[in-house]
Parts: C-alpha cells; sequence; structure tokens
C-alpha cells in the first residue's frame, strides 16, 4: 500500500497563550460549538494534506531552510471572533494584528509547498479554537471579544504536525520543530 502522511505546518504555542486563550473561550460554549482539545491548539501556516511519507525528509529540509532564514517575532491578539464567514461560520478562531514578518513567513512556506502560492494571499492565520457544527453555522449572536489588555506572544519555531484522523478529534503529533534563526 501507498505509504501516506496527513501533514501540516504551523507554529506550537505557549502555555501561558493557550491557557488565555481556553478561558476567554468558554464564552462560546454552547451547544452545537465543539471546543478543540488545548492539546490540538496551534497556530495554522499550512495544510499539506496527504505527502508520501517517502518525501518526508524533502519536506523537513525545506522547513529547516526556511526556518534558518526567519528571525523571531511577536505577535499580538486582535480578537475572539467567529470566521471566517461572520454570517455562516464554521469556526471560533483567534485571528492576529497583521505582522510583516508573519506574512513573509507564511509566504514562503505556502510557496515551498503549493502548485499555486497566489491562492494563499486570501489565507488569514489563525488559531482555531472551536468547531461549529453544520446545522449551527446561522448562529447570529455570538460574541466577538477584544483582549482587555495586551496579549502578545513570540513566535520562535515553526513545526511540521502530523494529524491522525480519529474520533471525537484529529490527534496531531510535532514531527520536527524548527527554531527560527537557526
Ligand atoms: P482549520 O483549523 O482552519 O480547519 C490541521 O487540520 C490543520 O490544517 C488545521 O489548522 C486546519 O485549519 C488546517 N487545514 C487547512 N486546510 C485544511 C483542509 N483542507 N483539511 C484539513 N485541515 C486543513
Amino acid at each position: 500500500m501507498f505509504n501516506t502522511l496527513r501533514l501540516f505546518v504551523a507554529v506550537p504555542l505557549p502555555q501561558t497563550l493557550k491557557d488565555y486563550l481556553v478561558k476567554t473561550r468558554q464564552a462560546y460554549d454552547v451547544p452545537g460549538i465543539r471546543a478543540v482539545p488545548e492539546q490540538n491548539l496551534h497556530l495554522t501556516l499550512f495544510f499539506l494534506g496527504n505527502e508520501p511519507a517517502a518525501q518526508l525528509d524533502v519536506i523537513l529540509e525545506q522547513l529547516q531552510n526556511i526556518a534558518r532564514l526567519h528571525n523571531p517575532f511577536t505577535l499580538t491578539l486582535e480578537q475572539l471572533e467567529p470566521g471566517p464567514k461572520r454570517s455562516a461560520p464554521r469556526l471560533v478562531w483567534a485571528r492576529f494584528q497583521p505582522h510583516a514578518a508573519f506574512e513573509k513567513l507564511s509566504l514562503e512556506v505556502a510557496k515551498a509547498f503549493a502548485n499555486n502560492p497566489a491562492g494563499h494571499d486570501k489565507f488569514i492565520p489563525h488559531i482555531t479554537l472551536s468547531r461549529i457544527k453544520k446545522e449551527d453555522r446561522s448562529m447570529k449572536d455570538l460574541p466577538i471579544i477584544e483582549p482587555k489588555e495586551i496579549v502578545e506572544f513570540q513566535v520562535e519555531s515553526l513545526a511540521l504536525w502530523q494529524s491522525t484522523l480519529a474520533s471525537p478529534h484529529p490527534v496531531y503529533t510535532i514531527v520536527k520543530e524548527f527554531n527560527l534563526g537557526n
């Protein structure tokens, strides 16, 4: 059988940020909205999908090269909100203030792995906090939560993650983490 791995690239989060997000997302604790397990929280950069296991070394080398060329930077949380479409959200996500270094990093990752990285322009870097069931996507009164104080975190690494589909939640494991600027 053709051996494949379901892979994505994401920034691991510090525990302090996870604690803040888990506490704050309680505002969305209503039937029809399912919280992502704390250990699965991450800042998505790029979803590769199923890749042949034989490609793994090449992918890791590409990520190592990208990480080496980018220095750590600080992201500031903008808000928690339903997304991507306000009218029919499928997620509750945390979104960050735009940051040139982060845009450059995510575009470099897209360029390395996408056949058409231009399509990546529409991508909004985010942390998925909860998923909204299909039949509940017309919920209109979900709050938008702006942090009461500045919430920031230092992006120091990126990682290749493997997703194993399972019920009730997929299992995400870090295949390898790369420090930025090394
Ligand atoms: P999401 O949380 O916005 O759905 C693992 O599933 C990671 O890859 C998640 O961060 C998920 O983003 C992202 N991803 C992007 N496109 C995906 C797709 N087509 N299928 C599954 N995950 C995808």
